[in-house]
């Protein structure tokens, strides 16, 4: 046996631990033990045949890097990389802080064991380079960014994706569906650069990794007015960097998107749907009566996890071309809705027909705001309150001056 180091340089250095050769143990000790004559020697912590954890090990894991965020609560190591603002680095990438690499010598970034038999995907956002005149690197496909899953705590890697520069350059979404192979009672997952031109060259950064299963909702509901943390709730799947308060004369609290550089998100859970199902909702784009094309807010779907989308409603501004049918599409502007206004879309029977993500979608920059309120998806409510009020558990709240004659039961 020999172990050989073909290429080096002055400055590298390495070392072997723990090598043993013989009788294979089952899983490897799943990384935690030591294999003697086939049989496992649990380290402290780590019970049984192939040493389990004994303490409950999690199933999920969010990772958002943000000030409440603590690293170790999922990571066993991070190497060549730490958490950042988003002003530092190479710019933000979603909203707020990043793990950001960009540190000599190895740079990965390996989760916790999970235990994934009962989930379904691994998603985060990923940049490599970026647009700032240092962050430019990444100049080979192997100096991108593989993601990779062990099951024997570590000990063999098996590839879930490969990312490569110039796919990356600006912060994309990744979301990878487990194969089976991956759902196993301990899984870890790490992000690792093969290789990089050195200290401060071909960065890349992480944020808002979620490793979770599809959970199928029928209904959204949120009125915004009392949780902080929106994303608690488990109703959303992103929001970026949204507060709670009055916004534009609402008449309570309402989700407010504003002073952001990045662009603002906000970004529902997979839902199953039926047709005929409401899409409801109160917008202000704005808070002002003056028409502005560029303050826009977009309403988009997603039939795959989020990797790509598209207008909910196309607009349709010449009547013969659709069916009588004029529509501004989902595309609000200030001006029009510079004032609170309900909306309320029909669910199509091709909407419903795969698991649907639905979002909110403004540029970045610090003139562009808008305010989110009594966000409703599900069931209809009886004549969707006639425009009057809001539906609440399929219950019309009705606006001031419409009270009772719309309300079920
Ligand atoms: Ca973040
Ligand atoms: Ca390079
Ligand atoms: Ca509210």
């Amino acid at each position: 046996m020999r172990l050989r180091q073909s290429e080096w340089g002055p400055l590298d250095t390495w070392a072997v631990s723990r090598i043993y050769v013989g009788q294979h143990c089952p899983q490897h000790c799943s990384g935690h033990g030591k294999c003697e004559e086939g049989v496992c020697s649990c380290d402290p912590g780590y019970t049984g045949s192939i040493c389990k954890p004994r303490r409950r090990i999690d199933e999920t894991m969010q990772a958002d890097f943000g000030i409440r965020y603590e690293p170790d609560s999922d990571f066993i190591d991070i190497f060549g990389g730490e958490v950042i603002g988003g002003d530092k680095g190479c710019g933000t990438l979603l909203s707020g802080e990043t793990l950001y690499f960009s540190d000599n010598g190895v740079r990965e970034a390996q989760t916790k064991d999970l235990n994934t038999e009962n989930e379904d995907y691994i998603e985060f956002y990923l940049r490599i380079g970026g647009g700032l005149p240092d962050c430019d690197g990444g100049e080979t496909p192997e100096e991108g960014v593989v993601l990779q899953y062990s099951t024997d705590g570590g000990t063999t890697w098996k590839l879930l994706r490969e990312m490569t520069p110039e796919k990356f350059r600006k912060a994309k979404f990744v979301h990878v569906v487990l194969p089976e192979d991956a759902r196993s009672p301990l899984t870890r997952f790490r992000w690792w650069q093969p290789f990089h031109s050195g200290g401060g060259t071909d960065q890349w950064a992480l944020d808002e990794i979620r490793v979770g299963h599809y959970e199928g909702r029928r209904t959204v509901e949120d009125n915004f007015n009392t949780q902080l943390n929106a994303i608690d709730k488990g109703v959303w799947s992103t929001i970026t960097e949204g507060i709670l308060g009055k916004y534009c004369q609402n008449r309570d609290r309402a989700l407010i998107l504003a002073n952001q550089e990045n662009d603002k998100f906000v970004v529902t859970k997979d839902l199953n749907l039926e047709a005929g199902d409401v899409i409801q909702f109160r917008i202000n784009v704005g808070c002002s009566n003056q028409f502005r094309w560029d303050h826009i807010v977009m309403l988009d779907y997603s039939h795959d996890g989020g990797q790509t989308w598209r207008l909910l409603e196309d607009p349709c501004y010449q009547e013969n071309d659709c069916d009588g049918k004029y529509t501004e599409g989902t595309m609000y502007y200030s001006g029009p809705h510079g004032y609170w206004q309900t909306v309320v879309i029909p669910v199509t029977e091709e909407l419903a027909m795969h698991p649907v993500m639905l979002r909110w979608w403004q540029q970045g920059g610090y003139p562009f705001n808008f305010g989110l309120d009594d966000v409703y998806v599900g069931p209809p409510c009886e004549k969707n309150c006639h425009r009057n009020g809001v539906c609440e558990q399929t219950d019309c709240v009705c606006d001031e001056g419409f009270k009772g004659e719309e309300k079920l039961n």
